[in-house]
């Protein structure tokens, strides 16, 4: 155990003499990434031993996605090891933050939800909880995103590095999957047993990554799975190649889709990789008899995609165990439960049945059974055929995954107050009204030991300065802040801090993509993937119509601001492409205008992710959280900006509620439609763009330049945007809010212009902040579904 400075040099330098080699960056790397793998595996050898002496109930967190980001940093931060290592390696005159630079982030995942799986389970090992992560080891992960001239696109990232992978392969644990074959009922000891005969086979190897807690006590297992060939043998296997090239196939990439739907066989078997390989490993090695599975065993499947977990575990329970419908179904339904991220419909996992009947017979014969029971217990009531069709399962030839969810977990939850509520009074009315105590909502959270103690140190020092160091531990503290809100030092020392963050990110965009930007500007940030109702589009129009009347308007010269843009769009979602090369040629043509440059800069951050976000959002004087009412879940980003003093300008939307609710408005610019008049115009579809194009000239303007093509190089570039705007009524009433978000970001300019009142609603955000760490999400989580009791490990 390193807790002292001279102790971790000497270690340091003698391994890396040991190396024998010359003292580089990337040895040094090697060097301190064993050292730390060596310090964790103490302890997470510990924690295990600890649970299986106490033998209490275990949360399994099933995701697709689990956006980690860089580990090497964040490790050494929950293991109170950062400052010393910092410290050691200065005297030996290395650079930790250089170091830290060499590793390769692992993508894997595409935005909010992946991400939020992250902070789950690093607050699950923070709070002592015994709760795992389950997920797929995708050799590659999200791709790199580069622009050409102005275009995104994409290039494979390869993450994992055959020297010092952050996970541990446990060969010993592997596990089969079955895949296709044909469906034989037979006649067993029991009575009749379902067979599925010659399916295809394929092994699930699990590679374990540590999850190290606050203050390295808890060390819990992210368990990634990866699908190789398996052992046994079966008709179809003599095409060694083919079977080899398919098998790799399954965990070879993750799909680079956000919010949207890919309707794809091989998403489908991944799924099912994912769902059955971590249910057989959880059964396989229970200490406890299978009746007993939901005292012992509490499994979150995170959003529909691990949905396929309820069939598994129905068959598993059925054919392997022998026990009857009955009572699997009693199991399942107090084991599992789900989690809604979104109401869009392109995302809400929906299957062609035949698919799942060719590739899945057994789950899909569970499907129906599930489907045929469920809609026999309706029998009894009135329904309508919305009703009926909105509690059905399967129904002209698809599986609606939602509503299997739903109906086989025991508790469902939506991400913020009002994205929960919109489920129990619209998008899942009827299910609400048959299980009236199933839904509730748990108010999505992020870690503040990334984005606080690891993202901004210098804030976080500031902070424990100012209050103690209480808040680490409990980040509700953080309103102790308030009353700093109006100390002129603090304000003064807050300013400071937030200008090194913006040279930080200076620095780094000038080291990656060689743009200069200048410090003194507002600093305007929009990152989150792109999608049209998160309505980047509706910012880039703005700043066309800002540079309009710099060049029109003499009088018009207003403070500078750089407006950033980071996110990335799925490779098959063109109108989201169309936006991002808009956003390039807009920053093009404003960049190199003299008079425009003065007073505005765009930058497009090339291959956002996490690790950029941890540059980006402590450098955020301005947060745009700016979707359509209603469309966005929650957000989460909203939340990370926040907690490091940007303000926001946004909708009511999502846990932007509850955020202006926390803060007060006032603390906010607030503007745009709320979600029910978003709702009526859908429903009544009564909203009309032209009248708007019509009734104000600037806006007139812009949409005539767009479609002349002078914000692209070409007229052909915007047919998606213009087409969208105007053709296709406006869906995401990006024109409809377009006057009020302008005047929001006037009010913004005026906010600016007094720096003192400017830096107090910034301490007043950051102070409001606490609530919206992922630690009381996760408590709430536990107290209200999974029962978890802690086991604090002290190391
Ligand atoms: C998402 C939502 O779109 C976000 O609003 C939400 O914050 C996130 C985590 O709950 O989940 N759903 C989704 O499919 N991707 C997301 O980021």
């Amino acid at each position: 155990m390193f807790s002292y400075k001279e102790e971790f040099k000497k270690s340091f330098v003698t391994r890396m003499e040991r190396k024998g080699m010359e003292k580089t960056a990337e040895l040094a790397y090697e060097t301190l990434w064993e050292m730390t793998q060596e310090w964790i595996q103490k302890r997470w050898n510990r924690t295990n031993q600890l649970y299986r002496d106490n033998n209490e109930k275990k949360l399994y967190y099933f995701s697709i996605e689990f956006l980690i980001g860089r580990v090497l940093g964040q490790n050494l931060i929950n293991l109170n090891f950062y400052d010393t290592v910092k410290e050691g390696l200065d005297e030996l005159g290395l650079q930790l933050s250089e170091i830290e630079e060499l590793e390769t982030e692992p993508g894997l995942g595409n935005g909010g939800l992946g991400r939020l799986a992250a902070c789950f389970v690093d607050s699950l090992a923070s709070l002592g909880l015994p709760g795992h992560g389950y997920g797929l080891r995708y050799k590659g992960g999200l791709f790199t995103q580069h622009f050409v001239n102005g275009y995104q696109t994409e290039q494979p990232t390869q993450w994992i590095q055959q020297e010092h992978n952050v996970d541990i392969r446990r060969e010993e644990l592997a596990v089969d999957i079955s895949y296709y074959g044909e469906i034989q009922v037979v006649m067993g000891l029991d009575g009749l047993k379902v067979n599925v005969e010659n399916p295809e086979w394929v092994k699930a190897i699990p590679y374990d990554m540590p999850v190290v807690g606050a203050n390295g006590g808890t060390v819990n297992t992210l368990r990634l799975w990866q699908a190789e060939v398996s052992d046994r043998p079966f008709p179809g296997r003599e095409d060694y190649a083919v079977y080899e090239h398919e098998t790799a196939k399954i965990t070879d990439r993750l799909y680079p889709d956000d919010s949207l739907e890919a309707g794809k066989i091989l998403r489908l078997k991944q799924q099912y990789f994912l769902c059955s390989a971590s249910l057989q490993t959880i059964l396989n090695n229970r200490s406890f008899s299978i009746e007993a599975l939901p005292e012992n065993a509490a499994i979150q499947i995170n959003d529909t995609h691990p949905a396929l977990a309820i069939p598994e575990l129905m068959r598993l329970l059925i054919d392997d165990h022998a026990l009857s419908w009955d009572q699997a179904w009693d199991i399942t339904t107090r084991t599992i439960s789900y989690t809604n991220h979104t109401i869009l419909e392109e995302a809400m996992g929906k299957w062609d049945s035949r698919l799942i009947q060719s590739l899945l017979p057994r789950i899909y014969l569970i499907i129906e059974e599930i489907d045929r029971r469920f809609k026999k217990s309706l029998q009894q009531q009135e329904l309508d055929e919305e009703a009926l069709h909105k509690l059905s399962i399967i129904e002209n030839g698809t599986i609606k995954m939602a509503v299997l969810a739903v109906v086989g977990s025991y508790k469902v939850n939506g991400v913020a107050k009002l994205h929960t509520e919109i489920l129990k009074k619209r998008e899942m009315k009827e299910l609400n009204e048959q299980f009236p105590n199933k839904f509730h909502n748990k108010t999505n959270g992020i870690t503040h030991r990334r984005w606080l103690l690891k993202a901004n140190h210098e804030l976080s020092g500031l902070i424990t300065e100012a209050i103690g160091p209480r808040w680490i531990k409990e980040p509700e503290r953080l309103s102790e802040l308030h009353y700093f809100a109006q100390n002129h030092s603090f304000l003064q020392d807050f300013q400071a801090i937030k200008s090194l963050k913006k040279e930080h990110l200076i620095h780094h965009l000038q080291r990656n993509q060689n743009v200069v930007v200048d410090p003194d500007s507002i600093f305007d940030i929009h990152i989150k993937r792109f999608h049209g109702y998160k309505r980047q589009l509706m910012n880039i129009l703005h700043i066309q119509m800002l540079y309009d009347r710099i060049k029109r308007d003499p009088t018009y010269r207003p403070y500078p601001r750089t407006f950033f843009f980071g996110g990335k769009a799925a490779p098959s979602y063109h109108f989201a492409k169309q936006v991002i090369k808009m956003i390039n040629t807009v920053a093009s043509k404003v960049n190199s205008d003299p008079l425009a440059r003065k007073h505005l800069h765009v930058v497009f951050v090339e291959n956002y992710n996490v690790t950029q976000a941890e540059y980006l959002i402590p450098a955020a004087d301005v947060s745009e959280q700016i979707s359509t009412a209603s469309k966005e879940a929650s957000g989460t980003g909203n939340m990370k900006l926040m907690m490091n003093g940007a303000l926001t300008i946004g909708t009511f939307d999502g846990a932007n509620v509850e955020i202006f609710e926390e803060v007060g408005q006032e603390n906010a610019f607030v503007f745009g439609m709320r979600a029910e008049q978003v709702m009526q115009y859908e429903k009544e579809k009564s909203y009309n763009p032209k009248e708007i194009i019509d009734s104000d000239s600037e806006i007139a303007q812009l949409m005539e330049e767009l479609i002349k093509g002078e914000w692209t190089d070409g007229k052909n570039n915007v047919d998606f945007i213009v087409g969208q705007l105007m053709e296709d009524s406006d869906p995401y009433f990006v024109l409809k809010d377009f006057r009020s978000y302008s005047k929001a970001h006037e009010q913004i300019l005026k906010a600016y212009a007094h720096p003192e009142k400017w830096a107090e609603m910034c301490v007043k955000n950051i102070a409001a902040s606490g609530i919206f760490s992922s630690d009381r999400t996760i408590q709430q989580y536990s107290n209200d579904v999974w029962h978890l009791t802690k086991i604090p490990s002290i190391y």
